[in-house]
């Protein structure tokens, strides 16, 4: 066996993991630098994986934490007989068109629209089309610390709603899948920064699924949240990678963001089995109301006057 070798893939984070057979348990030495290699470059590859079972890759993905069981998502996108593993697939599924087909089309924190988004995930590719169907990974420990100390100041106590219904996509699904994604996932409130419980870093909990920031008048928000989202996916703070078959990719959900690109062939199968490491549940439910437009806010200024 080769020695253990990481090797950096990127300036914002990614690193190659080499020297490990993850068909056998990893020792305290290896899963140490592992997890340590984890924390620092937040992206991980490890390659050479296409023979791991599904065994193999909830035993792998348990070193990084306890598995998520997925009461978040429809059964129908577990892998039989393995709840720890959603299968992101295009490929038919019990004779219908795969759920998961375009799961991760717009920026997003994997689960940030439940009470507990995911610590991690490890994502194993099983088939890829010859070209494209590359992901992105977005380090957002970057995003906020090159904020101004004023604009890091305003955010600091914000908190926005993250909701299902903006996952890219959603609607094109199965009606009957879409709602009980919706009934399993009402609109959650999560802070704009986090802290990162292992490394103590802040970070901004940015993206797609982000309907709007509490307080503010829907333009308002808008303006904010848009700057933000640029901000945070902007090419220096993004590690992109080109998937080979084997490729387990392990992020760190805790401060990243990522997106799935659809610019492949959608007749060539993609093939992914993944893995979430659960989070702390640090949401709370949305309270019912969207946020006042400039409109109401002149109206009820007109009132007073
Ligand atoms: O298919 C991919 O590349 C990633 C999809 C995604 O967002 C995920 O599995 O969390
Ligand atoms: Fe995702």
């Amino acid at each position: 066996m080769q020695e253990l070798s990481i090797t950096p893939l990127g300036h914002a984070m990614g690193a190659e993991v080499t020297g490990l057979d993850l068909t056998q348990p990893l020792d305290e030495a290896s899963r140490r630098r592992v997890h340590d290699a984890w924390l620092r470059h937040v992206v991980l590859v490890f390659p050479g994986n296409a023979q791991l079972t599904p065994e193999g890759l909830i035993a792998f993905s348990r070193n990084f934490g306890e598995l998520d069981t997925h009461e978040s998502q429809a059964p129908e996108t577990l892998l039989e007989g393995h709840r720890e593993i959603l299968v992101v697939s295009n490929r038919q599924r019990l004779g219908r068109p795969s759920q998961t087909r375009n799961t991760g089309r717009n920026w997003h924190t994997d689960l940030s629209y439940s009470l507990r988004p995911a610590k991690g995930a490890a994502l194993l590719c099983l088939e890829k089309p010859p070209v494209g169907g590359d992901t992105m990974w977005a380090n957002l420990t970057m995003a906020h610390d090159t904020l101004s100390p004023r604009m890091q100041a305003i955010i600091a106590d914000m908190e926005a709603v993250h909701d299902v219904t903006l996952v890219r996509g959603l609607f094109a699904r199965d009606p009957a899948l879409v709602a009980e994604m919706r009934r399993r996932n009402p609109p959650v409130v999560h802070p704009m920064v986090r802290v990162h419980p292992e490394t103590g870093r802040k970070s901004l909990l940015a993206g797609e699924r982000v309907s709007h920031i509490l307080g503010l008048t829907e333009e308002e928000s808008a303006a904010l949240l848009g700057f933000l989202n640029a901000h945070a996916t902007s090419p220096e703070f993004v590690y992109r990678h080109r998937w080979r078959v084997g490729d387990i990719v392990l992020w760190d959900n805790r401060c990243t963001c990522h997106v799935a690109l659809p610019d492949f062939d959608q007749a060539q199968p993609r093939h992914m089995l993944r893995c979430s490491m659960q989070g702390e549940a640090v949401g709370r439910l949305a309270d019912a109301g969207p946020a006042p437009s400039r409109e109401q806010m002149i109206q009820a200024v007109a009132a007073l006057s």
